[in-house]
């Protein structure tokens, strides 16, 4: 059964490359227009979307920084994308999602019994991908992957069931302990082709609480229908864990003993410094994310006159359901004088919160360097370790200005 969807997926995708062969009209003028419509690498213009491209195949992009902190919730134009693979064509009358693994009744359930099944879920969550601020990570090492700034980071409210609802449904068979989730693009990994996949523990799966569920089937952001490149037309999202752990194009839940046996799950994903399988094998797969910081204003080589400046930013707990951003400091002359940051939103579970600070400029100012601190002990160090996928740069954010008289 598993491969005959497979088949299907595959033809679908020979049909949408003969379909982009032809024009850019059509079925896929969608997302045609929305984004391959603006220049690949640069950054749109006030006309277009409004997101940097790093990649145009796969699709990877994230928003101008300055455009962040605009914003508690995350406008959807403003959303990082990333994409391992191609976008893959899905036919919403016969998509599936199937339940397979240790469970009382494996199923399969069209998106329609999905909603009408189970109680609709909604939930305020942060995602953010496990490579933002990868290339802070050069500065002691190049690494490889997407050359994401901070903008690898969106909010958003985002609409479906909870997990647990879904699971408690199945049924749970003895030895159940990880839930694995299978999208439905092909990705190159090594020698061959996988399709991304990722995994949660069970307990994390079955957190039900109203405001913050461990994890959600979501086909809506932000009140809108998700579009293709966020997970059309169903995704996992797990508040608090990396990007990675919400699946998009989700088409299959296994219930089982262990972590998926997926390469993002086993192999990529994974804090290690060196390519082999020793280091791997003796890394979990990351699942919460650590806490983070980032000035989104001014930008980079701005000029700001001396005097005082207003700097704005985000400030991200780290990814546990009781954390919550305690302070947030600023500095303008290489971190020997602090100033305290106002934040800006109440807090939410899993959310980051806004923060301002007035600061002090003088003649000698070249870098403004930003830290925060959460209520579980989680800092911004001020160098992150340095691994070998770029993952997880959490160090303090610094910005060098220019300062005019
Ligand atoms: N099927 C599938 N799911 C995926 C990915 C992917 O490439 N394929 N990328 C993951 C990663 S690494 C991140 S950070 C988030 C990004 O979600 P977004 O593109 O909606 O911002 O999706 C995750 N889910
Ligand atoms: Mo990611």
């Amino acid at each position: 059964m598993y491969q005959t969807a497979r088949q299907d997926f595959v033809s679908a995708r020979i049909d949408r490359r003969q379909l982009l062969k032809g024009t850019a009209a059509g079925a896929v003028g969608f997302w045609l227009s929305t984004y391959l419509g603006q220049s690949a690498f640069g950054q749109a213009d006030s006309s277009g979307a409004d997101l940097i491209f790093h990649q145009r195949d796969p699709l990877n992009a994230e928003p101008p920084l300055g455009a962040l902190p605009r914003d508690f919730i995350t406008p959807n134009k403003n959303f990082y994308i990333r994409n391992h693979g191609d976008i893959p064509a899905i036919d919403p009358k016969s998509f599936q999602l199937k339940v397979e693994g240790l469970v009382e009744t494996p199923g399969a359930f069209s998106l329609d019994e999905l909603q009408k099944r189970f109680p609709k879920a909604e939930c305020i969550a942060t995602m953010t991908c496990a490579g933002n601020r990868r290339r802070e990570h050069n500065a002691f090492q190049q690494v490889s992957g997407v050359q994401w700034d901070a903008g690898a980071i969106g909010n958003a409210k985002w609409t479906g069931i909870k997990l647990s609802d879904l699971l408690q449904h199945c049924g749970l068979k003895e030895g159940a302990a990880h839930i694995w989730f299978d999208g439905m693009d092909l990705v190159k990994a090594g020698a061959g082709m996988t399709n991304f996949g990722g995994s949660i523990p069970l307990e994390k799966a079955m957190q039900n609480d109203e405001a913050s569920p461990g994890a959600l089937l979501s086909w809506a952001m932000n009140d809108a229908e998700l579009s293709a490149e966020h997970g059309r037309p169903l995704r996992g999202v797990v508040p608090g864990y990396i990007g990675a752990r919400s699946v998009k194009w989700l088409n299959r839940i296994v219930v089982s003993d262990r972590p998926s046996p997926n390469h993002y799950v086993q192999s990529a994903y994974k804090v290690v410094t060196k390519d082999e399988d020793i280091f791997k094998a003796e890394q979990n797969p990351i699942y919460r994310f650590p806490m983070n910081i980032a000035i989104c204003d001014p930008a980079p080589q701005a000029k700001v006159s001396a005097g005082m400046t207003t700097v704005r930013g985000y400030a991200l707990p780290t990814g546990v359901p009781d954390a919550k951003i305690r302070e947030v400091e600023i500095s303008t002359n290489g971190g020997r004088r602090w100033t305290k940051a106002r934040l800006l939103d109440e807090h939410t579970p899993f959310c980051w919160t806004r923060w301002e600070a007035d600061v002090p400029i003088t003649e000698r100012t070249s870098l403004l360097i930003a830290r925060a601190a959460d209520t579980t002990g989680g800092v911004t160090p001020d160098r992150a370790n340095w691994n070998l996928h770029g993952y997880l740069y959490n160090g303090w954010h610094s910005v060098p200005v220019s300062v005019s008289g």
